[in-house]
C-alpha cells in the first residue's frame, strides 16, 4: 500500500516535469496566485505542493500559522505580496532545468468593499503590483482617495509582462463559510464580461482543511456545492481539489521537517497537474492594464476639452455677435 503510494507520487512528479516543461525549451514558468481569507491555508498550500516535489523533507518557505484562540498581536502573516519562485523552492537535481510554476501568496484582501477589491485583484493580474506591496495599504489608499487615484498611485510604470498572472487558485477553508463576496469580485477580475478588459484568466479552487470536517455530512456538501457554484465550476470538479496541508494537526510531532509524506502529497500533485496544463490558456495574454488606463485618460482628457471649446464658442460668440453689431 505505502509502496503503491510512492509510485504514484513518483509518477506525478514525472507527468509534473511534462506538463511544465524545460526552461531550455522555451517553457516559461507560469504565474499562480492564491486568494482566499486569511487563515485558510495559502501559505501552507505553497509549502505543501513545494514539499510534494521534493526529495528530502518538507520545508517553510511561505510562513504560514495563525494566533488560534489567543490573543496574538498580528492577525495575519502575509499582507505583502510574496513570489515563490522555482529556483527557490525546488530542491531536487533531477527536477532542476524544468519550468516549474511561480507561486503568488497573498492576503489582506477584503471580503467586502468589492469595487476596490476588484480593481486591486486586477492589478494584480495585470502585473502592475511590485512584490512586497502591501495588499491593505493599496486597499486604504483607495478607500480614503478613491479608486482613480489607487490606480494612479499603484500603476506599474515598468513592471516586465512576465509579472501577469497566468492561473489563479482559490482557497477556502472547508471549517468556514465560502467567502461569496471576495470569489465574486476575484471572478469580475478574472473573467470581464464587460468590453474594457479582456483578458481572461483560468480560475480553480482547493478546499484545504479537509482533515477537519465530516466529509459525508449535508453541511460540508452544501458549502462545497456554494464553492463550486461562486467559482462557476459546476459539473467540472477535476479544477477543485479538496487537499489537507502539511500542519501540526496531521503531524504533531513535526516529522515533516525531516521526511515529506507521500499520502499528503498525492493531493497536491493530482491538483498541480491539472492547473499547470497547457490546455487552460489565458485569453488575450498580452493586453496592458496601462494601455487601458492611458486610453481612458486620453478620451478623459478630450472630452474635457471639447466641453471648454463648446463653453468658449457658446460664451464668446455672443459677445462677438453684440460688438460686430
Ligand atoms: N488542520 C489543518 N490545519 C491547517 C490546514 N492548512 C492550514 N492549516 C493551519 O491553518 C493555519 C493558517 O494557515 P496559513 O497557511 O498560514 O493560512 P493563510 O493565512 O491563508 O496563509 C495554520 O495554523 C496552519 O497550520 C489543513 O489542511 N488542516
Ligand atoms: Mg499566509
Amino acid at each position: 500500500m505505502e509502496e503503491d503510494i510512492r509510485n504514484e507520487r513518483k509518477n506525478l512528479i514525472s507527468k509534473l516535469k511534462g506538463v511544465v516543461g524545460r526552461s531550455d525549451e522555451g517553457r516559461c514558468p507560469r504565474n499562480i496566485v492564491l486568494i482566499g481569507s486569511p487563515g485558510c491555508g495559502k501559505s501552507s498550500f505553497i509549502n505543501s505542493y513545494a514539499a510534494s516535489i521534493a526529495d528530502d523533507y518538507w520545508r517553510e518557505y511561505a510562513f504560514s500559522g495563525g494566533k488560534g484562540s489567543g490573543k496574538g498581536t498580528a492577525d495575519q502573516i502575509t499582507v505583502r505580496i510574496k513570489r515563490f519562485e522555482a529556483k527557490e523552492y525546488v530542491t531536487s537535481s533531477r527536477l532542476q532545468g524544468y519550468a516549474f510554476p511561480t507561486l503568488v501568496d497573498i492576503s489582506g484582501i477584503q471580503d467586502g468593499e468589492c469595487e476596490i477589491t476588484e480593481e486591486i485583484l486586477r492589478l494584480l493580474f495585470y502585473g502592475e503590483l511590485k512584490d512586497n506591496t502591501n495588499i491593505r495599504s493599496v486597499f486604504t489608499c483607495g478607500k480614503n482617495n478613491g479608486i482613480q487615484y489607487m490606480r494612479s498611485k499603484y500603476i506599474g510604470w515598468n513592471t516586465k509582462n512576465s509579472n501577469k498572472v497566468h492561473r489563479i487558485i482559490v482557497v477556502a477553508n472547508a471549517m468556514e463559510p465560502i467567502p461569496q463576496n471576495l470569489i465574486q469580485c476575484v471572478m469580475k477580475a478574472a473573467r470581464p464580461t464587460g468590453d474594457k478588459y479582456t483578458r481572461e484568466i483560468p480560475v480553480f479552487g482547493i478546499m484545504t482543511k479537509i482533515d477537519q470536517v465530516d466529509e459525508s455530512s449535508q453541511e460540508f456538501k452544501n458549502r462545497k456545492q456554494t464553492f463550486m457554484e461562486a467559482l462557476s465550476l459546476v459539473g467540472v470538479s477535476h479544477r477543485v481539489a479538496q487537499c489537507v496541508n502539511y500542519c501540526d494537526t496531521i503531524d504533531p510531532m513535526s516529522t515533516r521537517t525531516n521526511q515529506t509524506l507521500p499520502d499528503v502529497d498525492i493531493c497536491f500533485l493530482r491538483f498541480m497537474n491539472v492547473v499547470c496544463g497547457s490546455n487552460y490558456v489565458v485569453s488575450n495574454p498580452d493586453e496592458s492594464y496601462r494601455s487601458i488606463y492611458f486610453k481612458e485618460k486620453r478620451q478623459e482628457f478630450q472630452r474635457k476639452m471639447i466641453i471648454i471649446i463648446l463653453a468658449i464658442i457658446m460664451l464668446g460668440l455672443p459677445c462677438l455677435l453684440a460688438a460686430y453689431i
